[in-house]
């Protein structure tokens, strides 16, 4: 296995081992293997194998297994060499010393300060300012569109993707004339057609530009998330420069990443299911239920690398042997029978709430922007809706095409029409 990923990969089962597609061409047919291939799936990830988590009941109880950590050391392929820098996948997991890679104490030392920035309380006071850059975007839509004629523009370029990028840019204290040069970066990271010598390159220059942001706010604090992270808790020990960057450059990628994805996959949902539609805007159903419907039928995090264990854990007939990496995949576990019946394929804002989903995950890593991310959408999807009622899709929605990344769940553009 030197060079794993070199070998053609195709969405397939092989040996009974679910092969991963890099380039997310049949992301349903390859949900549905998953689910096929058991609770436990052996998955190929360009040419490393892992254990994937496909069910509900089973990730519920693994997300709470001290046995499982995301110390990268743990995994036996890093230490044998078998897994280096050189797997495009590893930037998932070897991401600096942050809240999303360290375990117990540790862990809650590093996460308790943003966990309680971003709770649904401090959250109301930036309503005001998400609900500005929304309307602000859907200027830049109205205006994209008389430009073209009453054409086509792009709902993800135009609107999803800026908007989470100014309320995380904002959160923590980047300037936007930094936003273009941070979401261009994180195309590239993401994307599976990047080459792997680019990606580590603009990981460096992105810690390169994060230091510079934390060094510049130990020196003149304000009142954003990076200087609350930055300044010692009573009695606590503080968070190191690598441990802020850490965070920070999580916060960044997640915060902007996955809400677009969020955003997108609602619209189209809701385009794509006229009928379900009409009953949000008759204001029979509400946007939280289109929200969280949209978060287990269209989850924006298809698989979440990685976890390792640290001893040998028994899952039914299966074992997932000490040093093994274990993914959740939440696509699948979104579209688990078991958890959401037999229509779990379905997309159904009429389906019996609360939705049970487990789209933010479980257990002490629970994403913590889970409410902003709610929030968003809140104010977004609404926002859209009012001020062009007749929007649809400019192209087929067999049409709209998946980026090429094996985590996350996003499209490449989404073109619309503004007024019907
Ligand atoms: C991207 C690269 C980086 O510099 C830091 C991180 C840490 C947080 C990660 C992020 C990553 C990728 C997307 C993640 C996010 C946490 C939540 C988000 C995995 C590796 C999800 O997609 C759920």
């Amino acid at each position: 296995m030197n060079c794993p990923h070199a070998a053609a990969q195709e969405a397939t089962l092989r040996g009974g081992v679910v092969v991963i597609d890099p380039l997310v061409q049949d992301l349903d047919g390859e949900t549905a293997r998953l689910r096929d291939a058991g609770p436990l799936a052996r998955i190929d990830l360009l040419g490393v194998p892992a254990w994937t988590i496909t069910r509900h009941a089973v990730a519920r109880q693994l997300l709470v297994d001290p046995r499982l950590v995301k110390d990268l050391d743990a995994w036996g392929l890093w230490q044998r060499g078998e897994v280096t820098h050189a797997w495009p996948l590893i930037g998932m997991i070897d991401a600096g010393r942050s809240m999303f890679t360290v375990d117990g104490s540790e862990h809650r030392r590093l996460r308790t300060k943003t966990s309680q920035a971003l709770t649904p309380r401090r959250l109301e006071e930036i309503r005001p300012e998400i609900e500005k850059f929304t309307e602000e975007l859907l200027d830049a839509l109205a205006e994209q569109s008389e430009k073209n004629k009453g054409g086509a523009v792009d709902l993800k370029s135009v609107f999803a993707q800026p908007l989470p990028m100014r309320v995380v840019g904002m959160l923590m204290g980047v300037d936007e004339a930094e936003h273009p040069m941070l979401m261009k970066r994180y195309e590239a990271f993401f994307s599976m057609l990047t080459p792997q010598e680019e990606r580590l390159a603009l990981l460096a220059e992105l810690d390169v530009f994060y230091a510079a942001l934390v060094r510049e706010r130990t020196a003149r604090p304000t009142d954003d998330l990076t200087s609350a992270l930055i300044l010692a808790e009573e009695g606590g020990e503080p968070l190191t420069e690598e441990e802020v960057v850490g965070n920070l450059k999580a916060m960044v990628a997640a915060g902007h990443e996955t809400t677009i994805g969020l955003i997108l996959n609602a619209v189209r949902a809701l385009l794509s299911h006229p009928e379900q539609l009409r009953k949000v805007l008759d204001g029979e159903i509400p946007w939280e239920t289109v929200i969280e419907e949209t978060l287990r039928w269209d989850t924006p995090t298809t698989h979440l690398l990685m976890r390792f264990a640290t001893e040998d854990i028994q899952i039914g007939d299966d074992v997932i042997a000490q040093g093994e990496g274990v993914v959740i995949s939440y696509r699948a576990i979104g579209r688990d029978i078991e958890q959401h019946g037999p229509d779990a394929d379905a997309f159904d804002i009429t389906r019996p709430t609360p939705i049970g989903h487990m789209a933010f995950g479980h257990g002490p890593h629970i994403c913590p922007g889970a409410a902003l991310s709610r929030v968003e959408a809140g104010i977004a999807l609404p926002a859209l809706f009012r001020r062009f009622p007749g929007l649809r899709s400019a192209i087929a929605d067999e049409e709209i095409r998946k980026l090429p990344v094996m985590t996350q769940n996003d499209m490449e553009a989404f073109p619309v029409l503004l007024h019907g």
